[in-house]
């Protein structure tokens, strides 16, 4: 037997795996000091179905999939093989100069067929900021090569998500985000969010949902139709707290968009790949986008990978009047990330997993969740298919949270934890988007441990 070098062997301890974290890591969204305070990281190690496994050996059920993105569960050889057998077939090539490789070819016409009708035309990039990078570079060429050069200002929602580069975050309405580096871009306008529960007092979900999508007119008109360019949304904002939209919100947006002529972008980073029960959320929400943003659950989150579709009003345009368009990445369309997508939607395919969603899961963990309302510190229990969000509030009438915000989630999301449940905390909202595979079983056992995170969290806090 050969033995490992002395310092492998050390390694394999979670000290020392959070030793070297620690020294060298640094974080997503992470207060770096405060995360090596705290002790450091738990070091996931493996995964299976719908189950992590940490460095100490524990069983975590992972009610996020991940980043909202592990579909198809982990643990799937068959997107291992795909990867595999295209590396040596074709680890690598671009997409730039007058080429392009067979997965890429059949990955855009696959997305082409599944994606609503007229959008027939995919950009590849990596990620999904990148390709909300991309997109505000297509409005803008399309709104110039359309002869309306000066329609350039782009709309969003505050806390909206659309990604962490400085144009993806400048869509996004991320307020932390901004602030950072002294975000928006010019041109970035930002509008309130179709957010009920949160800030629809006095008026029917009804009412409040076509409220939510007037301040898009409004902001129009403030800043003049003819300099608009595009509106850009997530159907249910993901990272903004599961925010599910009244009915009467994307039909008005929709004929808002049609009045002004403006383009209209579906964030589908999260929605799409089934999460919502069909395809994409604007199967869901009935929205006819001019354009769509994919990433995530196009691979699971086995590689990644984003793709911009784009819609015939737009394409014909570039196509016809654009002559080079100068942008891309070296990833575009990588063939390995592309192989995988194909073997991932196929598994979708094959196993009915959207139908499971719409048909089975989705219900079953809406109505599993519900359960939770009557307890004293749940405002709000909402979602659609399996995207589901739990309110965290001191006062059920009023809708009041504890103060200071955020720490009624945080200290919830600490116990889900502790107790081997990856739920996470937006701000006081508990939210959950678990793989598709997910049984009842596992959705029983989700809810049992939410309850119990959120039984200890009512402790600290003195609710009994
Ligand atoms: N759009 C949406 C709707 C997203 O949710 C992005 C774009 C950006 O994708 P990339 O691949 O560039 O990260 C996202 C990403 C969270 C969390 O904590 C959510 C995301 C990313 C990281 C953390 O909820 N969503």
């Amino acid at each position: 037997m050969t033995s490992l070098p002395a310092q492998k062997q050390t390694r394999n301890s979670t000290a020392a795996w959070r030793a070297a974290d620690t020294a060298h890591h640094l974080h997503p969204f992470t207060d770096f000091r405060g995360l090596a305070e705290e002790g450091g990281s738990r070091i996931i190690t493996k995964a299976n179905g719908v189950w992590l496994e940490d460095s100490e050996g524990e069983r975590i059920l992972d009610g996020m999939a991940g980043l909202w993105c592990v579909n198809a569960g982990y643990g799937r050889e068959r997107l291992a093989k795909a990867a595999y057998d295209q590396m040596l077939e074709l680890p690598f090539y671009n997409t730039f100069f007058k080429t392009a490789t067979p997965t890429s070819i059949e990955l855009a016409e696959k997305l082409a067929a599944l994606t609503p009708a007229g959008l027939d035309k995919v950009f590849f990039a990596s990620s999904g900021s990148e390709a909300n990078d991309t997109i505000a570079r297509i409005v803008r060429r399309y709104w110039k090569l359309a002869g309306k050069p000066a329609r350039v200002n782009i709309i969003s929602r505050v806390n909206g998500y659309h990604g962490s580069t400085m144009a993806s975050a400048s869509l996004g309405g991320m307020k932390p985000m901004h602030d950072l580096d002294g975000l928006p871009l010019p041109g970035f306008h930002h509008v309130r969010q179709p957010y009920w529960y949160g800030e629809g007092a006095g008026l029917t979900p009804e009412d409040f949902g076509k409220a939510a999508a007037k301040a898009i007119e409004d902001k129009i008109l403030e800043l003049g139709p003819d300099t608009v360019a595009a509106f850009i949304g997530e159907p249910v904002q993901g990272a903004g707290g599961v925010i599910v939209p009244p009915a009467s919100y994307w039909p008005e947006v929709q004929r808002i968009c049609k009045q002004y002529g403006i383009l209209l972008i579906a964030d589908e980073v999260i929605c799409g790949f089934g999460r919502t029960g069909q395809w994409f959320g604007s199967d869901t929400f009935d929205i006819e986008p001019d354009l769509m943003t994919l990433a995530k659950g196009i691979t699971s989150g086995y590689l990644p990978l984003s793709a911009v579709m784009v819609g015939k009003r737009v394409a014909d345009v570039l196509w016809e009047k654009g002559g080079e368009f100068a942008h891309g990445f070296t990833y575009s369309g990588h063939p390995v990330a592309c192989a995988v997508a194909l073997e991932n939607i196929a598994i979708l395919e094959e196993e009915k997993l959207v139908e499971r969603v719409r048909e089975e899961v989705g219900p079953y963990l809406q109505e599993r969740l519900a359960t939770l309302a009557d307890h004293p510190l749940v405002g709000e229990v909402r979602g659609v298919g399996l995207l589901g969000a739990v309110e965290l509030v001191a006062d059920k009438a009023s809708h009041a949270r504890f103060k200071p915000e955020g720490r009624a989630g945080t200290i919830c999301r600490d116990y889900c934890f502790k107790g081997n449940l990856v739920s996470r905390a937006v701000r006081d909202t508990m939210v959950i988007s678990p793989p598709l595979i997910i049984t009842k079983a596992e959705i029983d056992e989700l809810v049992v441990r939410l309850r119990r995170a959120i039984d200890l969290t009512a402790k600290d806090l003195g609710v009994s």
